[in-house]
């Protein structure tokens, strides 16, 4: 799916691809973070940029799973508004992006988000959203060192809070498994449904605090 094209990001795209492999100054880190998703809805991945010395054009190859998540767009970070973007899905999971601007931006927010549809048929399962190729360079055409951050995005079936074994009700094997986890998560590994339904408080992590909720629920005290 192309969301914009037009020849002059082409040819910035060029420009690019002709940058000298110069020494980097400093390595420039993309952080991202884990995504839990129900199947069928809409999930962004978003790649943020750790301070640096300013940059005025990246290329992106990102790879994922299409059996896991359908591709639905993207787009730069709100402080990379404004110049020429680029963005298509070259191959069954696969994107090509180019941003290029005609002089250096520094920040240290949003590099740019992906969004996707989990496939509503994929049960339980995981998809790293990996950059498997990055070229970021300043308006010196010095290009920057970059490590990126490999996402993963766990889509689950439809959650039902607290039904930890999903048997479809909620219960005392549920609490005791979810306390099972919370002490060990290799005594009794959780599914991404099974996960998701074990975070009570919603805070995307399965701890103790959940299992004290849950445990108020079994004993009728509610949530
Ligand atoms: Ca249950
Ligand atoms: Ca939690």
């Amino acid at each position: 799916m192309k969301i914009k094209l037009s020849a002059a990001i082409i040819a910035c795209a060029a420009v690019i691809s002709s940058f000298p492999a110069a020494a980097a100054e400093s390595t420039i880190k993309l952080s991202a973070e884990n995504c839990l998703v129900t199947q069928g809805e809409e999930v962004c991945v978003s790649f943020s940029v750790s301070s640096n010395k300013g940059f005025s054009g990246f290329s992106a190859e990102i790879t994922y799973d299409p059996a896991i998540l359908d591709f639905r767009s993207a787009k730069p970070g709100a402080m990379l508004s404004g110049a020429s973007f680029y963005c298509t899905d070259t191959a069954p999971g696969k994107l090509s992006i180019v941003w290029a601007d005609s002089k250096d931006r520094t920040i240290s927010t949003k590099l740019i988000s992906i969004y996707f549809d989990a496939v509503e048929d994929a049960g339980d399962m995981t998809s790293p959203v990996k950059i498997s190729a990055i070229d970021m360079a300043n308006s010196k055409h010095e290009r920057c060192e970059v490590k990126a951050d490999t996402p993963f995005v766990m889509v689950t079936e439809d959650v039902l809070t607290g039904d930890v074994d999903r048997n479809g009700s909620v219960g005392l094997t549920d609490l005791v498994r979810l306390c099972r986890y919370a002490a060990d998560p290799s005594d009794c590994p959780l599914s991404n449904t099974a996960y998701a339904n074990g975070d009570i408080n919603e805070d995307g992590f399965v701890t103790g605090a959940d299992c004290v909720q849950l445990l108020k629920t079994v004993s009728g005290g509610g949530v």
